[in-house]
């Protein structure tokens, strides 16, 4: 087989047992990679209701067939399991130089299931494999962890691990690796860390399993320079996603004191034009010449890697307006190994709390060095801080007074940060994103402000199934990054070539769409697999919040509308072909090759046919 090495690695820390286990052409062509591979394998072996926190859930990494060439932005990962967050399916993407090396040492992707007696962690070189203590890692921030790896085994080595947040199973830890990359929002890093597992190294000597590497080479270096031709690049080089801050701020979009407004007279204060003053360093993923890694100095003189998303969960929507501030939360998070979005999310909604007098604990809008205490708190679970660690659904459950209404998660993933009180359309994408709610499979907030937000059409449903496939399936699955695509315009059919010149297989983005389709149906089983009668259309809602008119600013008034929201949500399922419920049909399931995924459904909940 070409394209793939057809081998994913098996690692058991209850037993110490190895193994490899092989996969044919027929499997790969249907799954792809990353996101495919990783929930088909949690699908088929997990059983529902285990504990995400316990040894029967299992850690995959996986990558596409992309992965690790000299080819555009080409060295991303998924990392996967059941969520201790939301209880549901739950994955994130990382572009690392593990990415590459894993991929070198032969695999296609590693399961990591059972749980050690104590601390280790897993060195892979081809196929030496060797679990080994790390009692002397535990307890480390990420940074330290990370050097102290790389001096053992060299700076080509690859590493992801956790930080000491996964270790105390903070239900959104992320797991880390080189410079600022952290993937794996709904709690990834936890499970990682209930495993024992500190980290992870890779090193690989082998060629990657081409059909045509001569297409590769040349095409590939084709695809690099279109991209510095770009007319976009020059900004992008300067501002990278932090552009995004003054958008929002202009249409009423941007997180502010936990999304209770959408502008801010402050937000100048925090974005890409003052993060351009203060860059003095730009990281970013291996294959890469558009790195987006700008990086500041924090207040304590530490390199802090900033993208957008970081800037408006940790800055305006705590109301903290100084970006050297905002800094430092975001290396606090960073080496914690915190998810910066849920972290932001889950102190916005602590400090409105306290403003209510629902909580006794003082936590003040704007004041860094407190929030720096609650940062601390939160990831050791001291006080306060071991209930905010539980995510901001849990702890709402907890609080009650109604504080789930202001509590901005679906399906217990906190919103990124994009304010959607005026966009019925990006509602729509946060409340169908098959991880709870994350921009990342469906970022259709600028095109929705472009062409009108008061729609709440067909089109919009139309919208978020094509960007769902485009980002949540193809990208998730190849496994490459999409800003060279939603950023600088890079050509879609550029993906079908490559793939074609790596597998020696024919292939169309038809193709790449059904299988993106096939995952949205796989990954929604799995769901309504954990949640069974518990299972309701309302999972799919977004926050309460965004019900109530916005407060101020040009679109003060403007709220989403619950019925029209609940009949766009209705045509999205009718698109997609699933049920009123929101699960997909048994012909759907036939129709994308999942008949044994409809079998296996129907002994928990009765299907439409
Ligand atoms: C991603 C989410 C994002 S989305 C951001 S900023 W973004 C936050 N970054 C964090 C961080 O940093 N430190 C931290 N402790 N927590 C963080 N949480 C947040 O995590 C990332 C880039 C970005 S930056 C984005 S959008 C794109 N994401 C891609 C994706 O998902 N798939 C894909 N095929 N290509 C992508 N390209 C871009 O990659 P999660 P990275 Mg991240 C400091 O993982 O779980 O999906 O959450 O991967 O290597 O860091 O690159 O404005
Ligand atoms: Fe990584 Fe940024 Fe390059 Fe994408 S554009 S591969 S996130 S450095």
């Amino acid at each position: 087989m070409k394209g793939w090495h057809g081998k994913f690695l098996r690692v058991n820390l209850s037993n110490g047992e190895i193994t490899t286990q092989s996969f044919d052409e027929e499997y790969a062509r249907k799954y792809l990679g990353g996101r495919g591979f990783a929930a088909k394998i949690l699908w088929d072996e997990l059983r529902p209701g285990v504990d995400p926190l316990g040894p029967e859930n299992k850690l995959v990494f996986a990558f596409g067939p992309l992965t690790g060439m000299a080819l555009p932005s080409s060295s991303k990962i998924v990392v996967a399991a059941k969520s201790p967050l939301t209880g549901g399916y739950g994955d994130g993407n990382l572009g690392t130089k593990f990415a590459v090396q894993l991929r070198k040492a032969g695999y296609d992707g590693i399961i990591i299931e059972g749980k050690a007696d104590s601390p280790v962690y897993i060195h892979i070189n081809d196929n030496d494999v060797n679990i080994l203590p790390a009692v002397d890692l535990w307890g480390k921030g990420y940074y330290e962890t990370h050097e102290i790896l790389e001096k053992e085994y060299g700076s080509n080595a690859g590493i992801v691990g956790i930080g000491p947040a996964g270790e105390n199973l903070v239900k959104f830890a992320v797991v880390r690796s080189q410079e600022g990359r952290a993937g794996g929002r709904p709690g990834m890093g936890a499970v990682m860390g209930s495993k024992n597992l500190k980290a992870i190294v890779a090193q690989g000597s082998h060629d990657f399993p081409l059909a045509d590497p001569e297409t590769i080479k040349t095409e590939g270096k084709v695809g690099y320079d279109e991209v510095k031709k770009a007319s976009a690049y020059e900004h992008w080089m300067r501002q990278g996603t932090t552009m995004v801050l003054a958008w929002c701020n202009e249409t009423s979009t941007l997180p502010v004191k936990n999304f209770f407004y959408g502008t801010w007279d402050q937000a100048k204060g925090i974005d890409g034009e003052m993060l351009e003053k203060l860059t003095i360093a730009r990281y970013g993923c291996p294959r890469c010449n558009m790195r987006c890694g700008l990086t500041i100095k924090d207040e304590n003189d530490q390199e802090s890697e900033l993208d957008y998303e970081n800037i408006g969960m940790l800055g305006s929507n705590l109301l903290v307006s100084n970006l050297t501030k905002v800094g430092t939360l975001n290396r606090m998070a960073d080496d914690y190994g915190l998810d910066t979005i849920s972290l932001g999310s889950v102190m916005g909604f602590a400090a409105e709390c306290s403003e209510k007098g629902i909580i006794d604990e003082k936590i003040e809008w704007g004041d860094t060095e407190g929030f720096k205490e609650l940062v601390r708190k939160i990831t050791f679970r001291e006080g306060i801080g071991d209930l905010l660690a539980e995510g901001t659904k849990k702890a709402a459950e907890k609080l009650g007074n109604d504080t789930l209404h202001f509590a901005m998660q679906v399906k217990g993933l906190e919103v990124s940060a994009y304010n959607c009180y005026t966009t019925p359309g990006m509602a729509l994408s946060f409340g169908t994103s098959p991880i709870g709610a994350h921009h990342k499979d469906a970022w259709v907030i600028s095109w929705e402000v472009q062409t009108g937000r008061d729609s709440y059409g067909p089109e919009k449903a139309a919208k978020v199934i094509e960007f769902q496939r485009i980002r949540g399936g193809m990208f998730e699955s190849l496994t490459t990054c999409r800003f060279r695509w939603i950023e600088l315009g890079f050509s879609l059919d550029w993906y079908p070539k490559y793939l074609e010149a790596a597998t020696g297989m024919k292939w169309t983005l038809d193709d790449l769409w059904e299988i993106g389709d096939r995952i949205y149906a796989l990954i929604r089983a799995f769901w309504v697999r954990e949640f069974q009668d518990k299972w309701s259309k309302e999972m799919d809602y977004p926050p309460e919040r965004w019900f109530d008119p916005l407060p101020e600013g040009p679109l003060a008034g403007t709220k989403l509308e619950k019925e029209k929201y609940d009949q766009l949500l209705s045509e999205y399922y009718k698109q997609r072909g699933w049920d009123e419920r929101g699960i997909p049909t048994k012909s759907t399931l036939a129709k994308l090759g999942l008949e044994e995924v409809a079998l296996e459904l129907e002994n928990y909940v009765t299907l439409k046919e």
